[in-house]
């Protein structure tokens, strides 16, 4: 079978094919299980059998919270899957994602907060509630548990739902996804339809083939799963809109009024979509929020609408995060390539929101917030890591010259009040073509940085089972 079936939805987890919008209350355990040389992983297990029964599947029964559950390498090994099984995992999944510093651009893992060497994550259970409360409960019954069998529980990851789903930058998040037979009818205008291989284990990708994915003895225990890439990214909210805000009032001078819409219209012009998600190339100038609507919001292409970055310029970062039918050669050359980089986005906010204005003065207040930023994959090295490396974090993206994303930056280099070394500060700028002459925003400052995370397998639910049975 090509496309999920519905049996198939009742084994897959949830979050592969919905965002849990209803449950804006979002909580992350992580966890490192018993050594596996104490108990041969029995208490693990033990755990694992009691969970996987509440582990929420796309077609579930009733019952208020929502709960999934993903392993990672290191988690798998303590939960007693022999070697020869997980050897059969993706190479940047055994490495863990520590390891690619140097590949993605990456902070050093020495100073993560979250996972890195001296925090192994052997488990991630994410919790989604209708309110705090609820929340609150789940973690407390699920920390209880892994405590229960000697597992060391790492504090709280707690999500802060933001106003209109917005993130902290001000911007609406996740409307553009890629469009995953087997639960849907058909895919709205503009959504691309991916191969369910894609995003799903044990079904052909965009290559016509089976993912890589660990077998043991007659169970497939990737098949219905997915990979799953969790970063929790610290967001510089007074870095970003000062900056813009700087440039605004060079180029309008002595026009306090023409500064102000000048600074929205040049985040607007970073981001590639208007704060509505309204897309920059179907409204240019003045945010529409009638074009963030569904039938509207991914109903563009940039070859065929905006070909020189006129309206979304090159340097954006949704036009690098998904380049559509530009990203060299023809269209359909160019939407073939992009169709084998395609991730499933569910991030969530953390932390409390920067006052907008004392934001724009470039005036932050010390706290810590950003986005969990959680995507899922059938293979993390062509999803997030080739979008992360090569698209994304790449100051020579389609012919440009010294322009990281503005964005995600490249987190090697530190500028700003997080300057740590000024002497190894690369002047990076980026481009934005307008009319009669371009401008350039020089100095772009790192307004995203890693505070750590890791890659996990997002098994079924038969696979959760099967590992809870063991050897
Ligand atoms: Fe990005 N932001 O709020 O500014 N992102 N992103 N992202 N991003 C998107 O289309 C943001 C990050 C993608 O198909 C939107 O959903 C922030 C990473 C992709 O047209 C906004 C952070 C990676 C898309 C943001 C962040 C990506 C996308 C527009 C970090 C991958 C879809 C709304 C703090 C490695 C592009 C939307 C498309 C869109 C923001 C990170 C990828 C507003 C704040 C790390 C594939």
């Amino acid at each position: 079978m090509n496309e999920p079936q519905d049996h198939d939805l009742k084994d897959i987890q949830g979050l592969i094919y919905r965002g849990w919008t209803k449950h804006p209350y979002a909580g992350f355990l992580f966890a490192r299980l018993p050594d596996f040389a104490l108990d041969g992983g029995a208490r693990a297990r033990q755990w694992l059998r009691a969970i996987a029964n509440d582990v929420t599947a796309v077609v579930h029964g009733p019952g208020d919270g929502r709960l999934q559950l993903a392993l990672s390498y290191t988690g798998l090994r303590a939960l007693g899957v022999p070697d020869d099984v997980i050897g059969a995992l993706p190479g940047e999944m055994q490495k863990g994602m520590a390891s690619r510093q140097a590949s993605l651009a990456d902070t050093d893992p020495a100073t993560w907060t979250l996972g890195g060497p001296e925090r192994p994550l052997d488990v991630l259970v994410l919790v989604y509630a209708r309110d705090e409360a609820g929340r609150a409960r789940e973690m407390a019954a699920q920390r209880a548990a892994l405590e229960a069998i000697g597992a060391h529980v790492y504090p709280d990851e707690l999500s802060t739902p933001l106003t209109d789903s917005r993130e902290h930058f001000g911007f609406a998040d996740g409307l553009s996804q890629p469009f995953l037979p087997g639960l849907h009818d058909e895919p709205r205008p503009g959504e691309d339809r991916v191969p369910a291989g894609e995003i799903l284990l044990g079904y052909p990708n965009a290559y016509r083939q089976t993912p890589l994915s660990p077998t043991w003895g007659h169970v497939d225990l990737g098949r219905n799963g997915s990979y799953l890439v969790f970063r929790k990214l610290a967001q510089n909210v007074a870095g970003f809109w000062g900056w813009l805000a700087e440039h605004a009032r060079r180029i309008a001078g002595d026009d306090p009024a023409g500064a102000a819409a000048l600074t929205e219209w040049l985040g607007a012009k970073v981001v590639g979509r208007w704060p509505s998600g309204a897309p920059l190339v179907l409204t240019p100038e003045r945010d529409d929020p009638a074009f963030a609507a569904p039938e509207h919001r991914n109903a563009f292409k940039y070859l065929a609408h905006d070909p020189d970055g006129m309206r979304c310029p090159i340097s954006s970062h949704i036009r690098r995060a998904n380049p559509r039918d530009a990203r060299g050669g023809s269209a359909a050359e160019s939407e073939l390539v992009v169709s084998r980089h395609r991730i499933l986005r569910r991030g969530r906010s953390f932390g409390a929101p920067l006052d907008p204005d004392a934001a724009r003065r470039g005036q932050d207040d010390g706290a810590t917030r950003g986005l969990y930023f959680l995507c899922l994959q059938s293979s993390i090295a062509r999803g997030f890591e080739f979008i992360q490396q090569t698209w994304l974090a790449n100051p020579g993206f389609a012919g440009l010259y010294g322009e990281p994303d503005p964005i995600i930056g490249d987190n090697r280099v530190r500028l700003g009040h997080h300057c740590a070394h000024p002497e190894r500060t690369r002047r990076y700028h980026i481009t934005i073509p307008a009319d009669p002459v371009r401008l350039r925003l020089e100095n772009v400052p790192t307004v995203v940085s890693n505070l750590g995370g890791e890659y996990f397998l997002l098994p079924s639910i038969k696979a959760l089972h099967r590992i809870a049975r063991g050897p």
